[in-house]
């Protein structure tokens, strides 16, 4: 049998120098640091035979939950080594969220940052878990010392094509959040269908500044780079002036719309900084048109706009250059997502599940070697989200027009997407209706410039209490990952209804659209 573990395709994909550079760090305490293919290489190998020496049980889960570092990379890299099943959680995540992933995940092996050993071991062993690292971002912490005793020659594990290798989760609209399960397949599938759409070119460097615990940081960069050979940028946070002093060094970056937005209060930002890149892309949350043209004008490049989710990884993309599926247009459109990806089958459909004509607006079905195969122990929720001949139902609303260009123009799910980042507001709303004082509550998202969209909140007090917006906001805090919280809250009388009592959430959206603008 062959071997289709990610790893090894991506290891086969290393520069046949492997003292070049595939890491350098740029900013924070760590900054200059590089690492040769040869480094990664080596301590994926210490990292993987430190996990085989634990004689996990097969396809454990890992859950991580650190600040970004190019060892936090590594230990991705050594998980998929090993053959076990990586599980990236968000450093934003309170206690209550950790408790809850934990729970449902059971993985065998837990990595936190030194800082949160006391309260995420607590949480890990009383979950059954029986081996907490600790990973720190300046090369600190358990992991590595443990590392530091093991061989770095390493055989890559066995996997097959369809064999997990990544759990996401994805926040739910009802209930709590959803394990998206990755194959090895899906995820190598969809980085070489991105690599050739892209082109990526033998000496592309590419800046990277996003989280690494989604799909966006994670597959989208720095599969790309890897399965090409090309070396990282490496920023551990996003900061707008670090990046724009490297783009003379590089040639492709990827970013949510806030980034770019970012970029666009830099004066420096101009036509000369940018003339050696060669690609923008932008996804995670819709790219305002606004913000397309104003690059467009201020750098003379045009941002290549893609779509994607945690569960199928990219769909859809603009063209880079010539798709001969659709002979002539090259053009990258503003407000568009661009074509389906090679591979990927997607139709629009009505609510009853029959395709629309050309142009009209319904929901979004895809299927493809990139989808991902169900929910982590979820068999009835994976049913509801496929169709009997095998489409994931996304639960974005769009159209494909006659050109075949892809346009979202919303969900059929109650989601914010703030700042890149998904804010289920039924989640919230369960935390807010368990507070003192709150009978009822509605979070919606509204406009806004940063953010793109952020939630606010609208909450009914018990009779005879008179509960204070912003105690409510800062107990939220508390219980959830900071980029969830209102950043507003509204105590009302009443809330709006229709007839049959449903909370009509576009009015609540409409009332409040102003308030940041
Ligand atoms: C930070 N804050 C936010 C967000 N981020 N509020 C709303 N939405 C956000 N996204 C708030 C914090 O709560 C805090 O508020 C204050 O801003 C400062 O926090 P800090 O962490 O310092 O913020 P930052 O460094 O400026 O972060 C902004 C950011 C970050 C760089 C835009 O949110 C980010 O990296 N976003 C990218 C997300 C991403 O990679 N998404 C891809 C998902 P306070 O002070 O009140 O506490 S993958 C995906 O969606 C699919 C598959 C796809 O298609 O790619
Ligand atoms: P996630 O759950 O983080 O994987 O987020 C996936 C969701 O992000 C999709 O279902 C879309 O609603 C949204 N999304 C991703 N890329 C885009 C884009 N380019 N334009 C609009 N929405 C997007």
């Amino acid at each position: 049998m062959s071997n289709h573990n990610l790893f090894v395709a991506l290891r086969d994909a290393f520069p046949a120098d492997l003292d070049a550079t595939a890491v350098e760090t740029v900013g924070g305490a760590q900054s200059g640091l590089r690492y040769s293919w040869r480094d990664l290489d080596r301590a994926t190998a210490m990292v993987a035979n430190l996990i085989d020496s634990l004689n996990l049980p097969p396809r454990s889960r890992i859950a991580v939950q650190v600040e970004k570092s190019v060892e936090a990379l590594i230990l991705y890299l050594a998980t998929l080594r090993a053959g076990h099943v990586f599980l990236p959680l968000n450093t934003a995540y309170q206690a209550g969220e950790i408790e809850y992933f934990v729970g449902n995940a059971e993985p065998a092996m837990v990595v936190c940052s030194p800082a949160n050993f006391g309260w995420v071991s607590k949480i890990a062993f009383q979950a059954g878990t029986r081996h907490v690292f600790t990973l720190g971002d300046d090369r600190t912490g358990s992991l590595l010392e443990r590392a530091a005793h093991h061989s770095d020659v390493h055989t890559p594990a066995t996997c097959a094509a369809d064999e997990l290798g990544v759990i996401i989760y994805t926040s739910g609209t009802t209930g709590r959040s959803k394990g998206a399960m990755l194959s090895h397949g899906n995820m190598l599938s969809n980085a070489r269908v991105l690599r050739d759409y892209w082109g990526w070119k033998p000496d592309d460097v590419l800046i990277h500044a996003l989280p690494i615990f989604h799909v966006h940081g994670l597959f989208v960069a720095i599969h790309g780079a890897l399965i090409n050979g090309s070396p990282m940028l490496w920023l551990n946070k996003f900061e707008p002036k670090a990046v724009l002093g490297l783009m003379s060094r590089a040639t492709v970056f990827m970013g949510v719309p806030t980034l770019y937005t970012r970029l666009l209060a830099e004066p420096g930002l101009t036509r000369e900084a940018v003339a050696g890149m060669r690609l923008f892309v932008s996804g995670s949350a819709p790219l305002l048109i606004e913000t397309f043209q104003a690059w467009q004008e201020r750098t003379g490049q045009t941002i290549l706009e893609r779509y994607g989710m945690s569960e199928t990884i990219m769909l859809t993309s603009n063209p880079y250059g010539a798709d001969p599926r659709h002979p002539g247009q090259t053009e990258r459109r503003g407000g568009t997502v661009g074509f389906p990806l090679p591979g990927v089958q997607l139709r629009v459909v009505d609510d009853a599940g029959r395709p629309v004509e050309t142009g009209e607006i319904g929901g979004i079905q895809v299927r493809g070697p990139n989808v991902f195969s169900g929910y982590w122990r979820m068999p009835e929720k994976t049913a509801e989200e496929f169709t009997s001949d095998g489409f994931f139902k996304t639960g974005d609303v769009g159209k494909v027009d006659g050109r075949g260009y892809v346009t979202i123009v919303g969900r059929s799910k109650d989601l914010i997407i703030s700042g890149g980042y998904n804010v289920y507001p039924a989640e919230v709303e369960s935390e807010l209706n368990q507070m003192p004082g709150v009978a009822e509550s509605a979070v919606v998202g509204v406009p806004h410039p940063d953010f793109g969209e952020v939630g606010v909140a609208v909450v009914i007090a018990r009779p005879g209490t008179e509960p204070d917006p912003q105690a409510l906001i800062n107990a939220l805090k508390a219980r959830l990952a900071n980029y969830k919280i209102p950043k507003r809250c509204f105590v009302v009388p009443e809330l709006p209804r229709n007839t049959m009592g449903k909370v009509q959430k576009n009015l609540l959206r409409d009332q409040h659209k102003g308030l940041f603008a």
